[in-house]
């Protein structure tokens, strides 16, 4: 099977996640920012993750992906544990503080969307024409970190144990490591214990590494 991502996409991270937690095989795939070919003749359109299976079959939505590979995987469904609201709520409430911090770095960063110039500028192009100037983003970063303090640790009264969000793995987990691992591209934030046992941890038993060192400063 081969899963075609992005290394920044958090999109991409719940599909590898799966994988990882369910130990199952899987080739990773990352494509230029600015191909559009590849996704095109996949699925149709440009997007990722897309899952491929041996046979040309492709699934292309992340908790598709997800929900694939949990029920079609041997034993048991791994992400079968109770969810928490505040997490869900968590997510979404810090989610500017995050993109804000997040989305001007991403191409500064090595990573193999961005092989290429143009595959950078592709991102910078299409980002800014949303979130607006990076330069502008990346002057905010002070007051960011001061915000995105106060939501880590409120994150940090919220981990039930390093191994699952809520003590048991379920679709918090799978929600919740994506936005750390985009934070984990951001030089110079302070995780709280709870929040740092769990990042490294799930970055373990997902097999999806962290981007600490070559965390981008502002
Ligand atoms: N609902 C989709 C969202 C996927 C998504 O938005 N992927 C982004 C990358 S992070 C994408 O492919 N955007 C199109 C582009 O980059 O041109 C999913 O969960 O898989």
């Amino acid at each position: 099977m081969d899963l075609y991502i992005y290394d920044h996409c958090p999109f991409c991270v719940k599909a590898r996640m799966i994988f990882g937690l369910r130990d199952v095989p899987v080739t990773l795939q990352t494509l230029l920012n600015d191909d559009a070919e590849t996704p095109t003749r996949l699925v149709g359109e440009k997007k990722v993750p897309i899952l491929e299976f041996e046979d040309g079959h492709t699934v292309d939505e992340s908790l598709d992906i997800v929900q694939c590979i949990d029920s079609e995987a041997e034993g048991v469904k791994v992400l079968d544990g109770p969810r928490n609201q505040e997490i869900e709520r968590w997510v979404k409430a810090s989610g500017d503080t995050v993109i804000k911090l997040f989305i001007p770095r991403v191409p500064r960063a090595p990573l193999g969307e961005f092989a290429t110039p143009e595959a950078a500028e592709y991102f910078t192009r299409n980002k800014e024409a949303t979130f607006g100037s990076f330069d502008t983003l990346l002057a905010q970063t002070p007051e960011l970190l001061v915000d995105l303090e106060r939501w880590l640790n409120e994150l940090d009264a919220l981990i039930q144990s390093p191994e699952a969000v809520n003590g048991v793995l379920s679709m918090d987990d799978i929600e919740l490591f994506p936005v750390l691992r985009q934070l984990s591209l951001v030089e110079g934030v302070k995780y709280p214990k709870n929040v740092e046992a769990y990042r490294q941890a799930m970055s373990q038993l997902a097999n999806v590494p962290l981007h600490d060192e070559i965390a981008v400063a502002a």
